[in-house]
This record gives structure tokens, sequence and C-alpha cells, in this order.
């Protein structure tokens, strides 16, 4: 516990990420748990933080004035340059460039179309929803190739398998499994990291 750096979350994918890496980084924080059924993320204190009203919000209290970082994935980047090496060896050279394209193949490519599928279905576009859902899953599936090695971006955990691993949990009822072996393995390696279990109950 650090009173210094805060992340405010919920129990999402958004701020899995964000715990995630500040625990795989070895960065002491306070998680302070957001309330969005109570639409505590609407109320005017967190908006003065977060203007979205969006899971989860990062304030770094050590920098004047306090840091406050708002995206999940600019967290990542944010726990990476405070702890070089930890989510990504440190710049330049081959291993790093093979991080950070597989980690924005997951951003881009598999996160963004998981969002717009939330909001297609929630603007009753179904169709279109189950599209961009099923796009989901095949860019999982097509992942699967990055796993020459231990991890999907090498022999090292990365960036890239935090990305990865908090998209795939939450498809993980809709994913076959046992078509996609490799997957299914990393994915099991992945969720029993002690640093991987403290984010996801980072806001019990
Ligand atoms: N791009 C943002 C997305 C944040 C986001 O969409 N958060 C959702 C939870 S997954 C949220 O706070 N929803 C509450 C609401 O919209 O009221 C990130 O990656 O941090």
């Amino acid at each position: 516990m650090n009173n210094l750096i805060e992340l405010y979350g919920a129990n999402t994918g958004n701020s899995f990420r964000a715990a995630i890496a500040l625990e795989e980084a070895g960065i002491l924080y306070t998680a302070k748990k957001v309330d969005l059924w109570a639409h505590e993320q609407r109320d005017i204190p967190y908006k003065a933080l977060n203007p979205a009203g969006k899971v989860p919000t990062l304030v770094d209290h050590s920098e004047t004035p306090a840091l406050i970082i708002n995206q999940s994935n600019a967290i990542i980047q944010y726990a990476d340059a405070k702890v070089p090496g930890q989510l990504a060896p440190i710049w330049p050279g081959p291993e790093t460039v093979r991080v950070y394209d597989r980690y924005f193949f997951f951003v881009t490519d598999v996160i963004a179309p998981s969002h717009a599928a939330f909001f297609l279905r929630q603007a009753g576009l179904d169709d279109a929803a189950a599209v961009m859902s099923e796009r989901v899953i095949e860019q999982l599936i097509f992942a699967e190739g990055f796993l020459t090695e231990e991890f999907m971006a090498g022999d090292r955990f990365s960036m890239a398998d935090i990305s990865a691993f908090t998209i795939a949990s939450s498809v993980r009822d809709r994913l076959d499994w046992k078509s996609h072996p490799r997957l299914a393995d990393w994915f099991h390696a992945i969720e029993a990291r002690p640093a991987v279990q403290r984010g996801l109950n980072a806001f019990q």
C-alpha cells in the first residue's frame, strides 16, 4: 500500500489491466474501488479526476502537481517508465520492438473492436456488434501464432501479455480453448502469476 499513488477502478478489464501493470512492475499503490452500479464514476469529485466518468484513473501525488492518468494503456506505459525493464526490455532493441508491436496489436486490433462491440450493442445494433465480437475472438486465435515461446512477445512476461490476458479474460466463456491448446496453456500460466492474481483482486 502506498498513499502517494492511488488507482481508482472497478472489476472491469480496463481496471484490471492497470492494476496488473502496477503489480507486475512492483509499484506500491492504494487501490480505490469505484462503485459503477452506484454511479460513483459520475460523482463530481471523481469526475474532477476523470472528466469522462470512466475507470481506471491513476493519481500520483509524488509529482507536483499530481499526475493524473485516465487511460489503462497509458497507466501501463507509466508503470513501464517508472520501473524500466519489468514490462518490456529496456529500449532500444529487437526484443523491445516486438513487445511494443504485439502490445499495440492487442490494444488496437483486439481491445478496440471489443469496445466497439459494446457500444454497438448498447445502440441496439446487435448484428454489427456480433461482427465486432467475432473479430475479437478471431484476432485472439490469430495471436496464438505469437506463442513461439512462453509469452506473447518472447521468452519473458511483458505488457503484451497484460493487454492480451485482460481481453482474453473478457471472452473466456466464448473461446473454444480445446481447439487452441497453446493459447489455453499461456492463458492459465498468466492467470496463475501472483502479481496477476493481486491485480485481479485489487478492487474487491
Ligand atoms: N479507454 C479507456 C476505457 C475506460 C472504460 O471504458 N471504462 C469503463 C469500464 S470498462 C467504464 O468506466 N464504464 C463506466 C461508465 O461508462 O459509466 C481505458 O482503456 O481506460
